[in-house]
């Protein structure tokens, strides 16, 4: 069914692509969205992502040690220094060195992991040399993107909100209808609440500057594949950086309580070729600023 579905979805591309001669369809994978029985973190595609998973990763290991450590040091004490196994009780107290080790042990695990989060963090916050700037502004429920020095700017309105449900299809149920919308837009069923009209797009091997903000209430700009997430204040412009290393999309969330419709403003960024990037600036200037999907 899911090859079908991909199938149909490649003939609706193909026939759109020739319906419309000047449609970008790069056959981009969908490499940042949630999967079933995910478990994990989303595959990391920019520098920041790789050091926030490598950085879970090895607090995992160190948290799983400590928890089998301290189980094994309560099973020890349950099973060896109870009431029956000793029925006259020890009177000593305090033992220094003791006392001194299980002190200084946990300063060092917590020097250690900061020497690795530290730097991660500021990674995070400190803003490089960038190459281009986009400004996000977030609104009840959908996002504007802006890029100032290119002077294009477009609404990203997740596809089967009332917005753009297609005539006879209703909003926000999954149904046949819907479906076939999706596919009409190059899409499967499996990209429903996530897939948006129009996605951001950006070059892949660029740092990119993102400036956000809020037009109404608090919402938050989050790609998990790209380890960012800032909050979008009105009346405050906050910043954020990412560069993603290979072409794809990549799908977020807003990530904070912003009103019904909440969970219908989803992000979706396709991260291309410089190539195909300026012949979709150049077509987005002349006002189509989609980026047909594979
Ligand atoms: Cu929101």
């Amino acid at each position: 069914m899911r090859l079908l579905t991909k199938v149909s979805g490649l003939a609706a591309l193909a026939l759109a692509g020739l319906m419309n001669g000047t449609a970008l369809a790069e056959g981009l994978e969908a490499i940042g969205r949630p999967v079933p029985d995910g478990m994990g973190l989303q595959p990391a595609a920019t520098p920041v992502a790789e050091q926030i998973v490598s950085l879970d990763s090895m607090v995992l290991i160190i948290i799983t040690v400590i928890v089998a450590l301290v189980l094994a040091l309560l099973l020890i004490v349950i099973l060896r220094y109870n009431q029956r196994m000793n029925p006259k009780a020890a009177k000593f107290t305090h033992n220094t060195p003791l006392e001194i080790v299980w002190t200084l042990v946990p300063v060092l695990v917590l020097v250690f992991i900061g020497s690795f989060s530290l730097p991660a963090l500021f990674n995070q916050i400190e803003m490089p040399a960038t190459d281009m700037t986009i400004k996000v502004t977030g609104n009840q429920w959908y996002w504007t993107y802006e890029y100032p020095d290119e002077g294009i700017s477009f609404d990203s309105n997740m596809i089967g909100n009332a917005t753009t449900a297609e005539d006879g299809v209703t909003p926000f149920v999954l149904d046949d209808k819907m479906e076939a919308q999706l596919v009409r837009a190059g899409y499967t069923r499996d990209d429903f609440l996530l897939a948006v009209d129009n996605p951001l797009v950006v070059p892949v091997g660029k740092t990119v500057k993102v400036i956000i903000t809020g037009s109404d209430v608090i919402h938050a700009w989050q790609v998990p594949s790209f380890g960012v997430m800032h909050s979008a204040v009105p009346g405050r412009l906050g910043e954020l950086w990412f560069r993603v290393d290979k072409p794809g999309i990549y799908y977020g969330q807003c990530t904070t309580l912003c009103g019904q419709a909440h969970a219908y403003m989803p992000i979706e960024v396709k991260a291309v070729p410089e190539d195909v990037y300026a012949r979709w600036l150049e077509q987005a200037k002349a006002g189509n600023v989609q980026l047909a999907s594979n």
